[in-house]
């Protein structure tokens, strides 16, 4: 059926569905399909996964990807907008250190955005992109009680290096937490335009809020355990389950459905396969961290997982989704504390929401932007009273 035909096909049935299947406008940044995913500006993800951070939110803002030229221009503005204009670090210090991450990462965004905005949207985008890596460092090592020598921004640095450095944890191996954290940026950047998160940032932005005031909502829309933290949920499952045997993990999974909780991990409203984001981490992790003790684990959920979710035919997919694998590998990098893990996908979406905040206020409507969000709302009966 054509997208016109659905447009025709609106019927009381749609009403309460949190907007399920209806039509809202136009995308310019990605699509997901049943069978690849998401695809950035037509390019499958899985072609895009090996690129720099920087590519993709060039990728995202312009539509096309950059040229060796262009790649090296958008380093040099990410660098030039990178320095955080005032104390961040003081206000972050203030907030309390049992604070959710999410939360820690939203006032951090308004606290950015207080700090200066300059109300022209593509700027205020690419300003909040250049630094939040400096934001996420700060955050860990403040709620972490940190504090004390923590190093320079060095705005020269690739936006992951940038974050790594500020974080600076001891033991751990910096080129490898590089990788899965490029990786990890590259897959999360943006996810169609109707997912809560990004939804959200569009509407706030069309009331002409601020990037940042925008953002910070979308990040509140994020945090919601339907949403993004789900890859939180998703290692705290993986570390009840203890062990790789496969017998054992298939008793596991058999005992979580049995007791109405979800296979974390599995499942997916669109796509209809295994997510290629999740098969792109699955080789990532073979090639980084066979042996890890949570990989383990989560290989042998991809191999008893959907046979056992494949029996119960209401599931539409019982394949791994792009949550299973994200949890593990940031846990083998050092990065052992799920409750953050929800702020790395905030800070790639940053990317994804910026771009198609910029879309939708300058580019939709020949450049008029669109209208602020006003959707329909039918009064219930009930409702309908008169004084006779
Ligand atoms: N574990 C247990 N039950 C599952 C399941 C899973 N992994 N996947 C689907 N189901 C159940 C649904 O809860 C639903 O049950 P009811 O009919 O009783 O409500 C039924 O199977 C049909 O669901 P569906 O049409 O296949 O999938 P939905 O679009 O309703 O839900 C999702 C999709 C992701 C919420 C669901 O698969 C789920 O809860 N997965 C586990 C949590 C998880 O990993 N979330 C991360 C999602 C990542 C992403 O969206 O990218």
């Amino acid at each position: 059926m054509s997208d016109e035909e659905v447009l025709l096909e609106l019927t009381s049935n749609h009403l309460n569905t949190g907007l399920r299947g209806v039509p809202v406008g136009t995308c310019r940044t990605s699509f997901v399909t049943p069978t690849e995913g998401v695809h950035y500006c037509g390019y499958p993800i899985t072609e895009l996964a090996t690129f720099a951070p920087e590519d993709i939110v060039y990728l995202l803002f312009n539509k096309e990807l950059p040229t060796p030229e262009q790649s090296k221009e958008i380093r040099a503005e990410l660098t030039a907008r990178a320095t955080v204009p005032g104390d961040l670090e003081s206000i972050l210090k203030a907030l309390p250190r049992d604070g959710h991450p999410m939360d820690w990462l939203s006032v951090g965004i308004h606290t950015l955005g207080m700090l200066e905005t300059t109300n022209d949207w593509r700027s205020d985008a690419m300003n909040l992109i250049a630094r939040m890596p400096r934001l996420m460092g700060l955050l860990f090592r403040i709620r972490e009680g940190r504090t004390e020598n923590i190093p320079a921004d060095d705005p020269n640095a690739s936006m992951v290096d940038r974050f790594v450095n500020t974080l600076d944890l001891q033991g751990v191996d910096k080129a490898k937490m590089t990788q899965i954290i490029s990786t990890y940026l590259v897959l999360h950047m943006d996810h169609g335009g109707g997912n809560l998160s990004t939804f959200t940032g569009k509407a706030i932005a069309s009331s002409h809020a601020t990037v940042y005031s925008s953002m910070a909502g979308a990040m509140n829309a994020l945090s919601g355990p339907l949403h993004g933290r789900a890859n939180q949920s998703c290692l705290e499952f993986v570390l009840r389950i203890g062990t790789s045997d496969p017998k054992e993990v298939e008793a596991f999974v058999r005992a979580e459905l049995e007791a109405k909780r979800p296979v974390f991990g599995f499942g997916h409203a669109v796509l209809r396969t295994e997510d290629p984001r999740a098969t792109v981490q699955f080789a990532l992790g073979q090639q980084v961290c066979p042996d890890d003790e949570n990989f383990k684990i989560i290989r042998t959920l991809r191999e008893v997982a959907p046979r056992v979710l494949g029996e119960n035919p209401k599931i539409s997919n019982p394949n791994a989704n792009v949550d299973i694998a994200s949890g593990a590998l940031l846990h083998h990098i050092g990065l052992t504390d799920p409750t953050y893990y929800t702020t790395f996908f905030g800070w790639a979406r940053v990317a994804g929401i910026g771009a198609q905040i910029v879309d939708e206020r300058s580019v939709m409507r020949n450049g008029k932007g669109t209208p602020i969000y006003r959707p329909k709302y039918i009064a219930e009966q009930q409702t309908l009273r008169h004084i006779e």
